[in-house]
């Protein structure tokens, strides 16, 4: 048979990715470097649809109806480039590779440049739920061409997760946006994980309460505003008990979170884009930090506060969701601002709403939440931040009594709440209507002449601060 696509990498990804195509009755061309996940894949899984396992590139290709659609899934960075390097010589110009792993969106941007000049449309694309959503429909985030989306979105748009009859699969925009995209969901769900981690220590050290109580909380939230799919399985691990010990599960877990560098790649293209996603970048530090065992090991004991549990526990709880969900808008502000100055720097014209539309189902961040933001957009799609839109802004007002008084017992009782803390700085600072940054001016100046602007005249001024009389002269 010829295929109507096929997948090249077959490990979990690709294998749940080649089956899912084949499900929606696609034609599915099987290719791996090493046989044998190709064999098991249609040994195992064969009868689920029709398979077109083949065991090397030129066949692979050969077996493609044209023009041809190559998924790559396999491991990012130097693989993808060795894939491409293989198959691009097969290819005639038209075909299409799609690039459905965690590429780096500049590692994109240059593929797509390369294939380009070939003929070839080369479309980065972020796929984001793991393995289940890879086999059940995950959400995905298209970059490229919009003559490749033409050809691949209906293929896309098939095997993609759905929200009320709508795909969670748009075109995100031109080259490397998908992967941009896809980065930023990543580090989004790195702040969101973190301060759902706050605010379950604060339920547990402040409040008192026990894994399997706290999960019980949890639950609860669920089935409220911050009902969402990390909620969800937060519940189901903290009522987990370890058959071993009979110990809660999240107590004999060693307490070192690790992470595979999308956290981290998001908030270095933040800094270069100047944009302050403080809640992705806290979450991001919370982890290197809970792994550094030796320095830990060297802190552990220096003076703190005793954490007694305060009275009111669930009161407490009730100050705690809406610390949560006030620091998780101030999050997704952040990622969303992120997302705004990437189009503007590398010229995409990438729909907001549509993003979040497409992040309501089939990725970890998948939530309620993700519709509220789908709304803000559509009412105003040039909105400066999710935080001047009047739902949010009048959720956050009413929270933040709550906020700031859980902040307060966090820093009393020595419990570090990272994300919640800085998230009501980012918010205080959006707010103020005078800034110290004032002055940090007056430093600059004072030691390298950087100059600086007034508040009542135009015009850049420098002063003398080395001389007597200090005169201001304008320069
Ligand atoms: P891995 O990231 O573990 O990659 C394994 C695959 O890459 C195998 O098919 C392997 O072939 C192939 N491969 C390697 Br390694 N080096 C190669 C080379 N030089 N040439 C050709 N093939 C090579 O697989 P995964 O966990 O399924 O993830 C696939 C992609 O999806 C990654 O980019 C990942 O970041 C992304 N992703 C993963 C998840 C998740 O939840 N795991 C979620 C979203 C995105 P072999 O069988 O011959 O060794």
């Amino acid at each position: 048979a010829e295929a109507n696509i096929g997948v090249t990498g077959l490990a979990v990804m690709g294998r749940n990715l080649a089956r899912n195509l084949a499900r929606h009755g696609h034609t599915v061309a099987l290719h791996n470097r090493t046989e044998g996940r190709t064999r098991d894949l249609v040994e195992r899984y064969g009868d689920e649809g029709t398979f077109v396992p083949t065991y090397s590139a030129e066949e692979f290709v050969a077996a493609l109806a044209r023009p041809r659609k190559l998924v790559v899934m396999v491991k990012a960075g130097q693989p993808t480039d060795a894939v491409i390097e293989e198959f691009a010589p097969l290819l005639e110009p038209g075909d299409m590779i799609v690039d459905a792993g965690n590429a780096h969106f500049a590692d994109t941007r240059r593929r797509e440049q390369a294939l380009r000049e070939k003929g070839l449309h080369f479309v980065g694309t972020g796929v984001s739920g793991g393995e289940e959503g890879a086999l059940h429909g995950p959400s995905i985030m298209p970059g490229g061409s919009a003559e490749a989306y033409a050809a691949l979105g209906p293929i896309l748009t098939d095997i993609a997760a759905t929200v009320d009859g709508t795909p969670c699969c748009t075109h995100i925009g031109p080259d490397g946006a998908g992967h941009f995209v896809k980065m930023v969901h990543n580090g989004i769900e790195y702040a969101d994980m973190q301060l759902i981690a706050e605010a379950y220590d604060l339920l547990r050290h402040a409040s008192g309460l026990s894994p399997a109580e706290i999960a019980e909380v949890f639950r609860g939230w669920n089935s409220g505003r911050l009902n969402s799919y990390l909620i969800e399985i937060t519940a189901e691990v903290l009522a987990h008990t370890d058959a071993a010990t009979g110990q809660p599960f999240v107590d004999v877990v060693a307490d070192r979170a690790e992470q595979k560098g999308t956290g981290r790649w998001t908030v270095q293209t933040a800094l270069d884009l100047g944009i302050p996603v403080t809640g992705i970048a806290e979450a991001t530090f919370a982890r290197s930090l809970s792994g550094d065992a030796a320095l830990r090991d060297a802190a552990r004991g220096l003076p703190g506060p005793a954490r007694t549990p305060i009275e009111g526990g669930a009161d407490f709880a009730a100050d705690i969701e809406r610390a949560l969900y006030a620091s998780k808008v101030v999050a997704y502000a952040q990622g969303f601002n992120q997302i705004q100055a990437g189009a503007k720097e590398y010229g995409w014209p990438i729909d907001l709403g549509a993003v979040a539309t497409i992040w309501r189902g089939g990725c970890i961040i998948r939530a309620g939440f993700l519709d509220d933001i789908r709304a803000a957009y559509a009412a105003d799609p040039a909105l400066p931040t999710l935080l001047t839109d009047a739902g949010f802004a009048a959720a956050v007002r009413d929270a933040q009594d709550s906020w700031r008084s859980v902040v307060a017992t966090a820093v009393r009782l020595g419990i570090p709440v990272p994300g919640f803390s800085s998230a009501l700085a980012y918010y205080d600072g959006l707010r103020a209507e005078r800034l110290p940054a004032a002055l940090v001016q007056g430093q600059r100046d004072y030691f390298g002449a950087h100059t600086y602007q007034r508040v009542d005249r135009p015009g850049t001024f420098h002063t003398e601060w080395a001389t007597r009389e200090q005169a201001e002269t304008e320069v």
